[in-house]
């Protein structure tokens, strides 16, 4: 096939890659329909793909990938950089020169036979000044039909890149599927991601994980901006204007359902609304008013399936219904749709479960989809994507929050007093673990800023950008945290979260525009009872007050572990965070020893 770019850079490495993996065909990926069409038959042959029922969802497809290869598996994730103090204490590190020598080894002649498909693809949108270029080479149909939804691909992205050689090269090769040869390997230093044994999602789709998060927070933090682990919405009022907020929580946490959410009728019968721009990466930038502006570098969303219902979660659904693709979800026989625990009270009782096994609704008591299957979706799908999502220049951010679970610890929301103090607030972020990771689930671990798994370089060094970031800003975004995921002694979730987690954003937006005061509490400001509105809310203040209550004891213990991690950051943490730290203890020892007198 015919070269799609002149470009030499880009031409040297590819024919570097032929040499390494030895496809028996090379094939550019132009974008068209007419060559998607192409790869989607091909996969339906193979049973690579299965075409869901074309009348019920039309584009649709279904994919299996391997028992073993269902999740991100981050102990097969590396940074490597040249020396390992820039991975830091919190990544897994390989000497560059060692990886690419195993990479090398693992991916020679892997493609053999095979065909490699070659695919251009830009971060944001097409000729933004926000947006960067990359190439995934592969050898999976599924990857392409994928960064097909999650990005924008094709020949569009060839001519905005020009002659330029700023673009990451990423290579991914299913190989074996050998779990135990199963590397994801970053070079931040040289804007380059290797990818081998694996097929699914945050491993082998490059430009998500790896490259709009491990390796644009490296490029960020040495060009002056950020890459997070963030959803963007905006919220307009009655009066048509529109605040904007980026969230940043845990893999499996809720950012896609916060980003899609719908306000509760008493809001929505008085004109609010939310709008989605992203829902799990945002690109930062300051911007010559000193506010700071986000971009969402995807095109879609990998959204988890389970919980995922017309209730919880209306415009995920709806974003779901064509021209999506569906990976390791239950499938039903009898119409040829997908189904997952809680998509609706009428699971099929003639299905396949997520590893094709005989399964009905009804009598199995294993799960039917894996607790992290997924959806692929276009984010232009989406009934509430804001008009301003593909916007150049991004939205400007008035609050950025943090959040996990935490069954006890964290209150249902809280501010911090000023920028260095949410700094603080995001790097002792923790939540319990959750099925989006392979490894055990619900295991409390502090997750700074949600990147724990995503920071592509020193952790230490991650927070210095960002109180660096903090000064250079004139209008810094307001710094909150949340948790929606606080339980009774029974272990049920105290507060009912979803589309009632507006009335927490109703909140936070009037401490941004000074409308509401707020109680001071060792850990920042927290609302008063009554300014959380309950009306029509199956809510009691009873529990209103509990979901609120800083509870000192299980503070103290928390400090004792962010002390731990703080040791385990090291020389690199700066001081102004271990400052922070002493502040809260001496908060707390003031609090106890009040409440105790
Ligand atoms: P990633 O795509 O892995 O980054 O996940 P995410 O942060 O986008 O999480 P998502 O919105 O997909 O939610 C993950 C799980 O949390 C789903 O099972 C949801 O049903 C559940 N969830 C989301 N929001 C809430 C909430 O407000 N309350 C409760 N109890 N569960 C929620
Ligand atoms: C996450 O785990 O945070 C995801 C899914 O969004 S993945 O693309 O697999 O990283
Ligand atoms: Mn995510």
């Amino acid at each position: 096939m015919q070269n799609l770019t002149s470009n030499k850079n880009v031409l040297k490495w590819i024919d570097e890659v032929v040499s390494m993996t030895k496809p028996a065909e090379v094939m550019w990926i132009d974008g068209s329909e007419e060559q998607l069409n192409m790869l989607r038959e091909e996969a339906c042959k193979t049973g690579e793909l299965k075409a869901l029922n074309q009348e019920k969802y039309p584009g649709c497809y279904y994919h299996r990938s391997r028992k073993d290869d269902v999740a991100r598996m981050e102990d097969k994730t590396y940074i490597c950089s040249k020396n390992k103090e820039n991975a830091g204490p919190t990544n897994n590190w390989k000497d560059p020169e060692e990886a690419y020598k195993l990479g090398r080894e693992i991916f020679k002649n892997s493609m053999s036979g095979r065909i490699m498909y070659i695919i251009p693809y830009s971060m944001g949108p097409i000729g933004s000044p926000f947006s960067k270029i990359g190439f995934e080479v592969t050898d999976s149909i599924y990857v392409v039909l994928n960064m097909n939804i999650m990005t924008r691909i094709g020949r569009k992205v060839l001519d905005v890149l020009g002659d330029s050689n700023d673009f990451v090269r990423g290579v991914h090769g299913k190989c074996t599927l050998d779990i135990d040869k199963r590397y994801i390997f970053h070079f931040p230093e040289d804007n380059t991601i290797w990818s081998c044994n694996s097929a699914y999602g945050g491993n082998v789709l490059l430009g998500k994980k790896c490259f709009a998060l491990r390796i644009a927070s490296y490029q960020g933090w040495k060009q002056g901006w950020m890459a997070e682990h963030m959803l963007i919405l905006g919220i307009e009022n009655p009066a048509g204007e529109v605040k904007y907020v980026a969230a940043a929580f845990p893999s499996a946490c809720g950012k896609t359902n916060l980003a899609m959410l719908i306000p509760p009728e008493i809001y929505s019968k008085k004109g609010y609304k939310v709008w989605t721009v992203g829902d799990d990466i945002a690109w930062l930038r300051i911007k010559e008013d000193g506010r700071l502006w986000a971009i969402n570098p995807e095109a879609g969303f990998f959204g988890v399936a389970p919980g995922t219902n017309l209730k919880s979660n209306y415009n995920a659904m709806m974003s779901t219904k064509k021209n999506a693709i569906f990976t390791n979800v239950a499938y039903n026989l009898d119409d040829d749709t997908v189904w997952w625990e809680k998509h609706d009270d009428n699971a099929p009782e003639n299905a396949l479960d997520w590893q094709g096994n005989p399964w009905s609704g009804r009598t199995s008591k294993e799960k039917g989809a894996h607790p992290n299957s997924r959806f692929t979706a276009p984010a232009k799908n989406c009934p509430c994507i804001s008009k301003e999502w593909e916007s150049p220049e991004g939205v400007p951010i008035s609050a950025i929050i943090f959040g996990g679970r935490r069954a006890k610890t964290a209150p249902l929301v809280y501010q911090s007093r000023n920028w260095q103090h949410g700094v603080f607030v995001g790097s002792i972020l923790a939540s319990e673990t959750t099925a989006a990771a392979a490894g055990k689930v619900g295991v409390v671990r502090r997750d700074p800023m949600a990147m724990l798994p995503f920071c592509g370089y020193n952790m230490g060094d991650y927070f210095a950008h960002w109180l660096e970031m903090g000064e250079k800003m004139s209008n810094p975004p307001a710094i909150f945290h949340v948790n929606w995921f606080r339980t009774n002694e029974e272990g049920e979730f105290l507060w009912p979260g979803y589309g009632e987690n507006f009335r927490v954003l109703e909140w936070i937006i009037k401490r941004c525009e000074n409308k509401v005061a707020a109680d001071k509490a060792p850990i920042g400001f927290i609302p008063k009872a009554e300014d959380i509105n309950t009306e029509e809310l199956d809510v009691s203040e009873e529990v209103l007050r509990e979901l609120l209550t800083i509870d000192g004891d299980s503070w103290i213990k928390d400090v004792t572990s962010i002390e731990e991690f703080y040791k385990k950051i090291g020389d690199t943490l700066p001081k102004e965070l271990k400052n922070e730290l002493n502040v809260l203890k001496q908060n707390l020892n003031d609090l106890l020893n009040t409440s105790i007198a």
